[in-house]
């Protein structure tokens, strides 16, 4: 017998929108989870939404032989300027298995020692940028991270510099991306004719697509004038790749739609990331005085941290895991089933039916984290083996997972290195956690100070030996 999907009450053609605030929509969904259990339905204007928040329901639909990744309504919208990028593409879409291919080797963790030391180039930025203020500044926290992410995949990814550091405004290009995902989310909450009538909006999103373009065709353009000169990053791994299994290569227009969607996807996302890492840190002076203490045994007066170096910041690497068990900065995922199935016993989904993941959700399943969930606790990460298959997944599933985990956990564990390595945090507003959502999470309106710990930066240190770095296999 099938059982009933608890759901919330409706009110005509806005469903149950008006139990939600719609500028925290996951954050009320996380709400509604705690009251109607483990799997429910929201009534969104005109389509039903099954979500499914624990570890026993997210196991099973897990399994890549019953259910494939969805690009939901909010990746619709953003494939306005996704296009069939990794990130907007059904996995049934011929360029999804033809990237996935071409690109994997581009992310794989030997790849990152290639990109190392561009991402170190642009967190000695960041570290020279507030080792320069004053006493009493403060730093608007999110603001740098953007500017730090954004710069760090333009490097390494495109060999362009954003150079964020040197502006106050975002870059025209993010400018565009921004006002563009604020829309694509916009469109989900509006009713079909309330956005049919939204004009100006739509003049302005169309504007701010073909602002990205523009912009990343220039790119590809630039590149292919000034012909092959070595260069390896991800540009030219897609210019010159072709996939194993059918030898072709990537179109620029898809080359196109990939490097907006590592720029989409590489930066708010990590970014958002090691803001709440800071949060957390000024929040549990325990865990600060851990991390303190590995940061100096490991990289201690010696510069800028090298790749193997960076490697060995285990306990940066567990509060890293442990912000992305608190607060994944891309909090959930659609999925849908390949064939009729069952899921939970007795709760039948049919064939293309869709299930939203909600992963704060699932990092807060007690039969799996114990009662101590909103605790910040490192230590949980301390042997990987420990925690169960499937309960941990900012980075998604199976081969719809996030091709860039490797990128982003490898930058943030060395800008949080450098940070921890060369300043003290001072949390000076005794800042209360407000998370702002857009497509990824944020800590709004997180603010700073620092202090220098040592008297020279690590940037006005003598470099380290490279040759070290080497031998490491
Ligand atoms: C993906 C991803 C995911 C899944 C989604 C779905 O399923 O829908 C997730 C969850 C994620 N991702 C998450 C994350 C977090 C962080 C920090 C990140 N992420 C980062 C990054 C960086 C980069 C570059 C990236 N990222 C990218 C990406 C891509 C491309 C994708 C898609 C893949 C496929 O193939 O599908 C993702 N990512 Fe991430």
């Amino acid at each position: 017998n099938a059982r009933q999907i608890p759901s919330p009450k409706t009110y005509g053609p806005l469903g149950s929108l008006p139990l939600i605030d719609k500028d925290k929509m996951m954050q009320s969904l996380m709400k509604l989870a705690d009251e109607y259990g483990p799997i429910f339905q929201f009534q969104f204007p005109g389509r039903l939404s099954t979500i499914i928040s624990n570890h026993e329901l997210i196991k099973e639909v897990s399994d890549e032989s019953r259910f494939d990744k969805t690009v939901g309504p909010a990746l619709q919208n953003v494939k306005a300027f996704g296009g069939d990028g990794l990130f907007t593409s059904e996995t049934s879409e011929p360029n999804w298995k033809k990237a996935h291919n071409i690109l994997l080797p581009s992310f794989s963790q030997q790849a990152m020692k290639g990109y190392h030391d561009k991402m170190a180039d642009i967190a000695v930025q960041l570290v020279q940028k507030w080792s320069r203020l004053n006493d009493q500044e403060s730093i608007h926290v999110t603001d740098d991270m953007t500017r730090l992410t954004l710069d760090t995949i333009g490097l390494c990814g495109f060999n362009y510099r954003f150079n964020s550091f040197y502006r106050e405004e975002l870059h025209p290009f993010v400018q565009n991306m921004v006002r563009g995902l604020d829309e694509a989310m916009s469109q989900l909450q509006r009713l079909g004719l309330q956005d049919k009538l939204m004009l100006k909006k739509k003049r302005q999103f169309q504007q701010d697509i073909q602002g990205m373009f523009t912009l990343v065709d220039q790119l590809i353009q630039d590149r292919k004038d000034q012909g092959d000169q070595g260069e390896d990053d991800l540009l030219s791994h897609m210019l010159k790749g072709h996939d194993p299994e059918t030898g072709e290569k990537l179109s620029d227009e898809n080359i196109r739609f990939q490097i907006i969607t590592f720029l989409i996807a590489g930066h708010e996302t990590t970014s958002g990331l090691l803001s709440f890492a800071l949060h957390y840190l000024m929040k549990n002076p325990e865990v600060l005085e851990k991390a303190y203490a590995e940061v100096d045994e490991v990289l201690g007066d010696s510069g800028v941290p090298t790749y193997k170096q960076t490697k060995q910041l285990k306990y940066v690497r567990m509060i890293l895991n442990e912000a992305l068990r608190l607060w994944p900065t891309a909090p959930a995922f659609g999925l849908h089933a390949k064939e009729d199935t069952v899921i939970g016993g007795d709760i039948p989904i049919e064939q293309g039916e869709t299930v939203m993941v909600l992963l704060p959700q699932l990092h807060r399943d007690k039969s799996v984290w114990g009662d101590d969930v909103e605790a910040f606790k490192p230590e949980r990460f301390e042997d990987m083996k420990s925690i169960p298959q499937h309960a941990f997944k900012p980075f998604g599933n199976g081969q719809r997972a996030c091709i860039g985990q490797q990128f982003a956990m490898h930058e943030a564990t060395l800008v949080l290195g450098m940070l921890l390595q060369n300043f003290k945090f001072i949390d000076h507003t005794n800042y209360q956690l407000d998370v702002k959502e857009t497509l990824t999470l944020k800590p709004e309106g997180l603010t700073m100070q620092v202090k220098p710990r040592r008297a020279q930066m690590a940037f006005q240190m003598t470099a380290p030996k490279k040759e070290e770095d080497q031998k490491e296999s």
